[in-house]
């Protein structure tokens, strides 16, 4: 287990920036991603990717349990932590990329809009500091605080969705998983031209959809090769945010997780798709939606751990082309 020596899993890890006074009941955590270095201090941090944990599930619309993410993804990782070279890749991670994770956003309960605010700034906070972010929800929600972040520094990014809802609806609250793609479209955030939604399966609006949509059947009929044909396509060379909602696979892959629905992407697929965006213009991601209440031998957080993981790899991979 030579891979992991040296790496620190301390009890506690997070933002010395905030009074404990802020802390929410689940804003601390016990270990790091893959056992990756904690960091507290973004500036002084050598890392070039900065994984952090968001345990927000407000704005959820069916069962709630999100919250619980980031922590469920963390400790299934350990499961991925002794394979020193990933199959099938022929390198191992660490000789290649740094990563340090900045444990949990954090906010005050009930206030959605302070986890608004801290998320948007501590996104920036990595952009500021020359790093990109992987980040774990928390519900869908979260990814708009993100890509206002990620928009200010790079104006409009090519959105790679993969979900069972294209989350484009106009209705609901302010604080809505449903509703965040439509207004990242209203804000400008994201350049729909250059965009797609993959293993949609629940209606939406298809007059004037602003995204290409890759539904779940058609992916299931043309497979993991024509999708990332179609992908980069529409992609070109433009910088790519990857949002991967853990409901856009099957419930057989991911059942812990709060509005799932029948016949979804298959975990291999989903791992080919992502293996797939080497060579892309890839600037950040988040896994979210993963609830491990409803969770069984924690498929879904394994499944949440492993496709980050792979991103990872894939961002490796294009440092060394
Ligand atoms: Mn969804």
């Amino acid at each position: 287990m030579s891979e992991v020596d040296g790496k620190s899993s301390p009890s506690v890890a997070n933002s010395a920036a905030v009074a404990d006074a802020d802390m929410p009941l689940y804003g601390a955590m016990g270990m790091t991603f893959m056992q990756f270095p904690a960091v507290t201090t973004l500036s002084q941090c050598g890392a070039e990717v900065i994984v952090s944990g968001v345990p927000f599930d407000m704005a959820t619309s069916g069962r709630s349990g999100s919250r619980f993410g980031p922590q469920g993804i963390r400790q299934a990782s350990v499961n991925l932590v002794w394979e020193g070279a990933r199959w099938p890749w022929a390198f191992a991670l660490d000789d290649h990329l740094a990563v340090a994770d900045a444990g949990n956003v954090i906010f005050k309960h009930g206030e959605p809009q302070t986890l608004v605010d801290n998320l948007e700034a501590h996104i920036s906070a990595i952009m500021q500091a020359g790093k990109s972010a992987l980040t774990f929800g928390g519900d869908h929600f979260i990814t708009l605080p993100i890509l206002r972040a990620y928009a200010k520094k790079y104006g409009p990014v090519a959105l790679v969705h993969f979900d069972a809802h294209t989350d484009t609806y106009s209705g609901g609250s302010k604080y809505d998983h449903g509703t965040i793609f439509h207004h990242a479209v209203q804000e400008g955030l994201v350049d729909t031209e250059h965009s797609l939604q993959i293993g949609i399966r629940t209606a939406y609006t298809v007059e004037n959809h602003p995204f290409e949509v890759l539904d779940a059947a058609w992916v299931g009929d043309y497979g993991p090769a024509t999708t990332l044909e179609r992908i980069r396509q529409r992609v070109g060379d433009k910088k790519v945010y990857v949002s991967f909602d853990i409901d856009g696979l099957d419930p057989a892959f991911a059942p812990g997780t709060g509005t799932p629905v029948v016949a979804g992407i298959s975990m291999d697929c989903a791992l080919k798709v992502i293996r797939g965006l080497q060579g892309l213009n890839l600037i950040g991601m988040d896994v979210v939606e993963v609830a491990p209440a409803y969770d069984q031998a924690e498929i879904t957080s394994l499944a949440g751990a492993t496709l980050a993981l792979e991103y990872l790899y894939v961002l490796a991979a294009n440092k060394m082309a």
